[in-house]
Order: structure tokens, then sequence, then C-alpha cells
């Protein structure tokens, strides 16, 4: 290999990360990280993503952190409840062959403590703590204040 393309290869490598939108722990996958820029700079927020159990065994979501917030809580929230409705959950169950989605109006984690408003375009990281699959690391993408979903 040439230095040329060790190079490049090392760049590619390096520049993974930012373009990955799926994460796996063990059986689960935790699929496109994304949060909201806010209309108006708030010291809080909310990131959303869903998580898939590929495997026959139930795994508990125990608790989130970022370092762009001082506390990331989650949040149970029903579709189409207003956001005051929102109650804190200890931990979320992610059932075997089952899916958890965290999205707009409904379950999300409610970040508050955030110094640095979130703009449209950056990336941060987030660490989520499961019972059985451990920690896992993801980059969460910054949206469009009217962002409704991921994509
Ligand atoms: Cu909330």
């Amino acid at each position: 290999m040439s230095i040329r393309t060790l190079g490049l290869a090392t760049l590619l490598t390096i520049a993974l990360p930012a373009v990955a939108h799926d994460y796996k722990a063990g059986e689960l996958s935790i699929d496109h990280p994304w949060s909201r820029e806010l209309p108006v700079d708030l010291p809080g927020g909310a990131a959303y993503f869903s998580i898939h159990n590929h495997g026959s065994q139930p795994d508990r979501l125990l608790s989130v952190s970022t370092p762009r917030a001082h506390k990331a809580d989650l949040h149970f929230q029903a579709a189409g409840s207003s956001p005051a409705d929102m109650k804190d959950m200890g931990a979320v169950e992610i059932p075997a062959h089952g899916e958890v989605a965290f999205k707009p109006g409904g379950n999300h984690v409610m970040l508050s403590g955030v110094e640095h408003p979130l703009k449209a375009g950056e990336h941060f990281p987030m660490t989520l703590q499961f019972e059985k699959a451990g920690k896992v690391e993801v980059e969460v993408e910054v949206k469009q204040a009217d962002a409704l979903t991921a994509h």
C-alpha cells in the first residue's frame, strides 16, 4: 500500500462515524439518532431514535447521557397528548424481536441544561446504557427546527 492510499484509507476511516446512521450492540440496533434545532435559544431540547431488538430476549434502556446536556431524561408522551403531559420513565423495555421508537409527539430523550444551543447540521455524542447490551455510543444529528422525522 502506498503512502497515498494509506492516507486515503485513514481519512475514510475517520470520516465514517459522521455518515453512520445505524449503531449496533449485541442484538440491538439503534437507528438514526437525531435532534431538532430549537426556534429560539432555549437551554433544552430532545433527542430521537429507534431501537430494534433482533434477539429473543428483552433488554432495557436504563439511561442516556451526553456531554451537551447536564441532564438527559427518558420521557414518555402518549401519542397526540400535550408535551406538558410528559412523564419521566425510569427505564424503557425493548421487547424481544420488537422495536421502540422515540419521535416528536411521542417518547423522547429530554435534554436539559444545554449550554450551547443545538444548531442544525451539527452532531453530538450520546451514550445509551442498556441492561444487557451495555453502553452504546451514538452520534446525534441536529436537524432544522421544522424537521418532523429523521429523513
Ligand atoms: Cu420531555
